[in-house]
């Protein structure tokens, strides 16, 4: 909970590529949404980049990327706090405590680690195994109520809620007494998950090698038109019930994507649609598309012109995110027993 009784949200966005379609339906335009209601912290969670190779130039053109994306998509400065993770040092000295509150086998049990680390676990970074106790100090570092999350991370916000009853539990003698929050999940609808446009079955991805799989905010109109006219489907017609996407996971994810940006039912569309050939779908999707992400575009030209208003806010950003925090960490040091 904030100062002024406002709940407190915490989120974040990895600076590992060009944002595209998924971050902006599934995460920011609802990190937008939420900045009226709420004391929100949206940071740019360059700790967690490194936890696979990023090349250092580029990573430090994405940390400005994302934040460029914020501002752009309509998160406001003065009511949200915008900033870079490693810009207070309190997270990383968080996620080391945690690492001593947290247990192996509950980091075993997380999905995301065995479908990143694949068959190469003996050998991919031990920050990747440990990434869920540096999310955890992320949001209870700054005692937050609520975080927004997609389907892939609410096995590690229920690992983050074990790790704040397990430091209230075991301190409980010494002042940790429900110290910390239990953070809730802020989850918004399964439309908002966007797959890739090549294969249905996976999400659209910053890190996937071809860009012809996701729409990023930064695409022209043109390649906007190419990539949703190449976007693969298959040769029935647009069905006229919901049921019969169940096996089309490419048709339906192209509805989905026509249903969240126009803010319309599954349903309307389909009537609208129905029986019709693709290539009139995919049309009105791409007008819809280019009306949406344009403005954005346009947004971000005009940010890119203006760095040092750019790095302005990451500033203050970054006193701001301390001054919340600073207390909560000499408060659980002293817990603890370290100060
Ligand atoms: N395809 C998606 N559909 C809906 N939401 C998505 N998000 C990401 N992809 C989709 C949401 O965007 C927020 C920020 O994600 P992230 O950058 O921290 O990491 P991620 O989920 O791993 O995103 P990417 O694009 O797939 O990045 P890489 O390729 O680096 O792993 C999160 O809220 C996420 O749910």
């Amino acid at each position: 909970m904030s100062s002024n009784n406002k709940k407190r949200v915490f989120s974040g966005v990895q600076p590992t590529g060009s944002l595209h379609l998924g971050n902006y339906l599934g995460a920011i335009k609802n990190f937008v949404n939420l900045q009226n209601d709420f004391d929100c912290l949206y940071c740019i969670v360059d700790l967690h980049a490194i936890t696979v190779w990023q090349n250092p130039e580029d990573l430090r053109a994405n940390i400005l990327d994302v934040a460029s994306a914020y501002l752009a998509c309509g998160i406001d400065p003065t009511k949200s706090t915008i900033f870079v993770q490693s810009a207070v040092p309190y997270h990383a000295e968080l996620s080391w405590i945690f690492n001593c509150i947290s247990r192996v086998g509950w980091l075993n049990r997380m999905t995301q680690f065995k479908e990143k680390a694949g068959k190469n676990k003996e050998k991919v970074s031990s920050g990747l195994y440990t990434y869920p106790n540096l999310m955890a100090a992320d949001i209870l570092l700054y005692l937050a109520d609520l975080v927004p999350v997609g389907d892939d991370q609410k096995q590690h916000l229920e690992l983050t809620r074990d790790i704040a009853q397990k430091f209230n539990n075991d301190y409980s003698k010494f002042g940790g007494k429900d110290f910390f929050p239990i953070p809730e999940p802020l989850i918004f609808e399964e439309s908002s998950r966007v797959m890739s446009l090549r294969d249905g079955t996976k999400k659209m991805s910053k890190s996937e090698t071809s860009s012809m799989t996701r729409i990023e905010l930064r695409d022209e109109n043109d390649l906007i038109i190419k990539k949703i006219s190449k976007a693969k489907t298959d040769p029935f017609p647009i069905p006229e019930s919901i049921g019969e996407l169940d096996n089309r996971p490419e048709v339906k994810n192209l509805l989905n994507i026509f249903s969240s940006l126009s803010e319309e039912p599954i349903l309307n569309i389909l009537n609208n649609y129905s029986g019709k050939q693709f290539s009139d779908f995919k049309n009105d999707l791409s007008d819809l598309l280019i009306n949406r992400l344009s403005p954005i575009r346009q947004e971000l030209i005009k940010i890119d012109n203006d760095e040092s208003f750019l790095r302005e806010v990451l500033n203050d950003g970054a006193i701001k995110a301390k001054k919340k925090s600073e207390k909560n960490i000499k408060e659980i040091k002293k817990i603890i027993g370290l100060g």
